[in-house]
């Protein structure tokens, strides 16, 4: 046991202890899928750019609420969870050491059940019989198989889960004295939060939707389904970005030849999305009727709270970019900016996610303030929002991890030539993105709606106006759209390239040793049964009273559409 362990609280020479093979074969799969879903992905949104700028006309057998199902389900929902899950078995496999056999064969377990959902819920979109949306909100109703698939991801999604917590706790069970390693600390926060959350979509699907579509109900109870949805929709969201960070804080630093500033201010900023990301889901039903303002105000001020870990996070980040320059003897107030590598893309991609995080996460707060939520909810401003946050931040995070992580598990080389294609990729993806969702963002401020197809608005002169400017125009968010295609056609290649053609050989797994406060990390941060104790407090404060409500008066329920 003692051999598997690669915590060491010294820095230099630490030896790359690779990935189990039979570990890495099982993280590698999830990012096969990851990215067959990914380039499908990437052309919905092609067509539906297109088709929304009214440059092409589409066919009569494609429909445009199909392709915007098939675009935000495989890239928000399934690029994602299955990029994050070979993450995680992969670097708990190298932090907390190899995987028992037992828990490997229910980590597949876990895989294939994700992968059977995620089939039946792809076949049935593409075929139109679930053109509801990533978010399928009811009374839009799609075919029954389509939620039972997306049942059967979430419960592949926890066995899986519980395959990494095991695995942790095993280790934790055996280093009674020590701090667990940050990795292991960081995934243990982010999956416990997937699975608390994981509860409210699973309840909306399997007592109120599966039924109805299936017809053994006849009405639905829209609001109660909204707001069960968003009790699990915003913690998705964290369950997207934490990860991410994960890379920022463990690997960002080794690759700029540093250390993390703080390893007990890491473990606060997660334990702290733990607590308060899930209580917080009528920031996205601030305009909906049917739940007083009160509780909205509630979950605002909740809102507000779970801004606080992101910033903890950039201040950490960003003094680990300076702290790191300076030791390699940068000056000046910004001018030890320039020692770091901008030439590797493990860095690039991941600090241009930084960047674009910045007006993402005022964008985030500005959503979150009634009175503006109320000028930009449901307009593009919104699909701007988060092509900036989890469709670059997050992305450009992910993509960055693949350029190492890729080879690392299929034993080949990082080669020069996709790092040149990285940082091509990542400016690619950055100017593309520049260019979408800046108009979007405007395009809302004019009242531009979202989730529609319609967006000519040929029909009011005034709004012509508005609607045709330089910037501000459904042609700017499409030409946006074809570099993003082509910036996703180069990320694809990237993959090809570093899974099945770049030359065999070693990829370091950079992963940066626990920063120097480790052995010094306060014991109650690892309390988790306080902490989702305190989660679950804080769930019951702010959902228990309105779902009540809800329930209790009730409107009568809608047919479906
Ligand atoms: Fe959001 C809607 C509020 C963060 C994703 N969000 C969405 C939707 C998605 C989404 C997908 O309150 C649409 C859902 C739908 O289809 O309806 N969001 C927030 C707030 C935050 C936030 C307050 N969102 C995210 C993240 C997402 C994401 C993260 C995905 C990954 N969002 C909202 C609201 C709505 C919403 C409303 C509903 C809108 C409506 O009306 O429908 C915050 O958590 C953001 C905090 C972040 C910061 C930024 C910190 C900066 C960092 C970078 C540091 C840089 C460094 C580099 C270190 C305050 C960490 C420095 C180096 C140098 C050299 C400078
Ligand atoms: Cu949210």
């Amino acid at each position: 046991r003692q051999s598997n362990v690669v915590i060491d609280y010294k820095y230099d020479n630490e030896p790359d202890i690779s990935v189990d093979p039979r570990d890495g074969k099982l993280g590698m799969v999830h990012i096969h899928v990851a990215f067959v879903a990914f380039i499908i992905g990437v052309f919905g949104g092609l067509l539906q750019g297109l088709a929304r700028g009214g440059m092409i006309q589409l066919p009569t057998w494609l429909g445009y609420y199909q392709i915007l199902t098939a675009h935000g389900v495989l890239l928000a929902l399934v690029f994602t969870t299955f990029i994050i899950y070979g993450f995680f078995f992969a670097g708990m496999s190298k932090t907390h050491g190899t995987f028992s056999s037992r828990l490997r064969k229910t980590g597949w377990v876990g895989f294939y059940i994700m992968l059977v959902g995620t089939l039946i819920a792809t076949v049935l979109i593409l075929l139109n019989e679930a053109s509801v949306l990533y978010t399928f909100y009811v009374p839009l109703q799609g075919h029954w198989l389509f939620y039972a698939a997306l049942a059967l991801v979430i419960v592949g999604s926890w066995i899986s889960a519980v395959a990494l917590l095991t695995h942790y706790f095993k280790w934790k069970k055996a280093n009674p004295d020590k701090p667990t390693p940050l990795f292991g600390f960081m995934t243990t926060a982010t999956l416990i939060l997937w699975m608390v959350a994981g509860l409210g979509v699973a309840a909306t699907v399997l007592v109120q939707i599966l039924p109805w579509a299936l017809g053994l109900t006849s009405e639905v109870n829209v609001l109660l389904s909204r707001t069960l949805f968003w009790y699990f929709g915003h913690p998705l969201v964290y369950f997207w970005i934490m990860p991410a960070y994960m890379v920022w804080y463990l690997v960002v630093p080794k690759v700029i030849g540093g250390r993390l500033f703080s390893s007990s201010l890491a473990r606060l900023a997660f334990v702290l999305f733990l607590l308060f990301s899930i209580p917080v889901g009528f920031h996205h039903q601030l305009m909906e009727s049917g739940v007083t303002e009160f509780w909205k105000y509630v979950q605002t001020i909740l809102t507000f709270v779970v801004v606080v870990p992101s910033l903890l996070t950039a201040f950490s980040i960003f003094a680990t970019f300076e702290q790191t320059a300076r030791e390699k003897g940068g000056k000046g107030v910004i001018g030890w900016i320039k020692t770091l590598p901008w030439g590797d893309v493990r860095f690039f991609a991941p600090f241009m996610g930084m960047i674009v995080f910045i007006p993402a996460g005022a964008g985030g707060i500005i959503n979150a303030s009634f009175q503006l939520n109320s000028v930009v909810h449901n307009t593009l401003w919104v699909v701007g929002h988060f092509h900036l946050t989890v469709g670059t931040t997050v992305l450009l995070t992910f993509f960055g991890m693949a350029y190492w992580l890729i080879p690392v598990l299929t034993g080949r080389r990082f080669t020069k030539h996709a790092n040149r294609c990285g940082i091509v990729q990542t400016w690619l993806w950055v100017i593309g993105m520049f260019l979408m969702s800046g108009a979007m963002h405007i395009l809302g401020l004019f009242g531009a709606p979202r989730r529609t197809a319609y967006a000519t608005y040929g029909d009011h002169p005034q709004a012509l106006q508005w609607f045709e400017g330089i910037f501000a125009s459904h042609v700017t968010v499409a030409i946006g759209g074809v570099i993003l295609t082509a910036a996703g056609v180069l990320m694809f290649y990237n993959f090809i390239h570093l899974a099945f053609l770049a030359p065999k050989g070693h990829t370091e797994f950079p992963m940066t040793p626990d920063p120097v406060d480790t052995p010094n990390t306060p014991a109650y941060l690892e309390n988790w049964k306080l902490w989702i104790g305190i989660a679950v407090v804080l769930i019951l404060f702010a959902y228990t009273i309105p779902i009540y409500e809800m329930i209790v008066n009730a409107p009568p329920g809608s047919p479906p559409f």
